[in-house]
C-alpha cells in the first residue's frame, strides 16, 4: 500500500493503542464502542484496507464475498479466530491474523482462579459479606468445599494456554492429565508430570476437574457432548475459559441441575453475550461461578494485543507476510 492504509477498528481499544494506530494508519474507530451490526461490518469491508474485528464480530463467508478488492487483512483483536471464516478469506487472498502469546498467562491465571473458585466456593463465601444479611457466625461444618491439592485435573487442549494452566496446576499439587490431538513433546510431559490420554472419553471418566483450553473449530464444536459429559463423575467440576461452543451447554446445565456433576467455573458461554437463565440461577445457588468473558481482560494484555495487531498491519502494508497469519490448515 502506497499511502497510509485505511484501518477500521470495530471496538474502542486502550488509548495508547489507538494513539499509536492513528500515528501509523488512517484509522476509523467505532466511537460508540457497541458491537458492529452486519451492515456496519459489510460497509467496513468495502471501505477498509484492514479490518480489526473482535470476538463480537462474526465475519462469515457472505461478508467476505462482499468485501472490496482493497481489503488485504483481517487483523483479529483476539487469539481465537472462530469468529472469522478463514477458508473464505484465504480464497479471496485476504490475510487473517490473531494475537497469540500475549494473553496466554492472563488466561491461564483466570483458569486457575476458576479451578479454585468453584470447588472452594470463593464467590459464594464472598457473597456473605455483601448486602444486608451479613455473616453471623462460623461453624465447623459451614461452607465446606472440595480440596484441590492431590486431585486430578484433565486439560482438554494442551497448546500454549493448556501448558500454562498445567504449570500453575502442578504448583497447586494437582495431578496433570491431558487430551490433545497430538501428544505433547516428552520434555513438556516430563516437566509437568503430565499423563496423556488418547481417549477423551476415558480421561473424562477419571477426572476431578476438567479444564477446556482448546480452540473452537468445526472439529471441537460440542466436543464435550451430552454423551461425554455423562461420563464425568458426580464429584467433577468443569472449567471453561476457551469458547462456550466447545461444551454442549444445555446438556451441562441439565447435569448441574440434577447434581450429576458437582459444579462449574465458566468464563465463556454458548450464546454470548446471552447467558442462560438456568446458569444464573445455579450461580445464585452457589453451584457455578460465572464470569463475563474476561480471562484476557488485563490492561497489559489488551495493550500487547494492540501491539500485535499493529505489527501485523505494518507487515502487510509493506508487502510482507504478517507474523501471526492464520491459514485454513491451522483451524
Ligand atoms: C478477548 C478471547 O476478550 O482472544 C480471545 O480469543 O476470547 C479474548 O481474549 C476477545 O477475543 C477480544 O476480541
Amino acid at each position: 500500500l502506497d499511502t497510509k492504509p485505511t484501518v477500521i477498528v470495530t471496538r474502542r481499544l486502550p488509548d495508547r493503542v489507538e494513539a499509536r494506530m492513528r500515528e501509523l494508519f488512517d484509522v476509523r474507530l467505532n466511537g460508540d464502542d457497541k458491537p458492529f451490526g452486519r451492515d456496519d461490518l459489510a460497509r467496513a469491508m468495502t471501505q477498509a484496507d484492514v479490518l480489526v474485528p473482535t470476538v463480537t464480530d462474526r465475519i462469515d463467508a457472505d461478508l467476505i464475498a462482499g468485501a472490496g478488492k482493497r481489503l488485504k487483512l483481517i487483523a483479529n483483536f483476539g487469539n481465537g479466530v472462530d469468529n472469522i471464516d478463514i477458508a473464505a478469506a484465504h480464497e479471496r487472498g485476504i490475510f487473517v491474523t490473531n494475537t497469540p502469546n500475549v494473553l496466554t498467562e492472563d488466561t491461564a491465571d483466570m483458569t486457575l482462579a476458576l479451578i479454585l473458585a468453584a470447588p472452594r466456593r470463593i464467590v459464594e463465601g464472598a457473597g456473605y459479606l455483601l448486602g444486608e444479611d451479613r455473616w453471623d457466625g462460623w461453624s465447623p461444618t459451614w461452607m465446606l468445599g472440595r480440596r484441590i491439592h492431590g486431585k486430578r485435573l484433565g486439560i482438554v487442549g494442551m497448546g500454549r494456554i493448556g501448558i500454562a494452566v498445567a504449570r500453575r496446576a502442578k504448583a497447586f499439587g494437582l495431578a496433570v492429565h491431558y487430551h490433545n490431538r497430538n501428544r505433547a513433546a516428552p520434555v513438556i510431559e516430563k516437566e509437568l508430570g503430565a499423563t496423556y490420554w488418547e481417549s477423551l472419553d476415558r480421561m473424562l471418566a477419571h477426572m476431578d476437574i476438567v479444564s477446556v483450553n482448546c480452540p473452537y473449530t468445526p472439529a471441537t464444536f460440542h466436543l464435550l457432548s451430552a454423551r461425554r459429559l455423562e461420563l464425568l463423575r458426580p464429584s467433577a467440576f468443569i472449567v471453561n475459559t476457551a469458547r462456550g461452543e466447545i461444551i454442549d451447554e444445555d446438556a451441562m446445565i441439565r447435569l448441574l441441575e440434577d447434581g450429576r456433576i458437582a459444579g462449574a467455573g465458566l468464563d465463556v458461554f454458548e450464546h454470548e453475550p446471552k447467558v442462560d437463565d438456568r446458569l444464573c440461577k445455579l450461580a445464585a445457588q452457589g453451584k457455578v461461578v460465572l464470569l463475563p468473558h474476561m480471562s484476557s481482560a488485563t490492561i497489559e494484555s489488551r495493550i500487547e494485543m494492540g501491539e500485535k495487531v499493529i505489527i501485523n498491519i505494518r507487515m502487510v502494508a509493506s508487502g510482507d507476510r504478517p507474523p501471526d497469519r492464520i491459514l485454513p490448515s491451522m483451524v
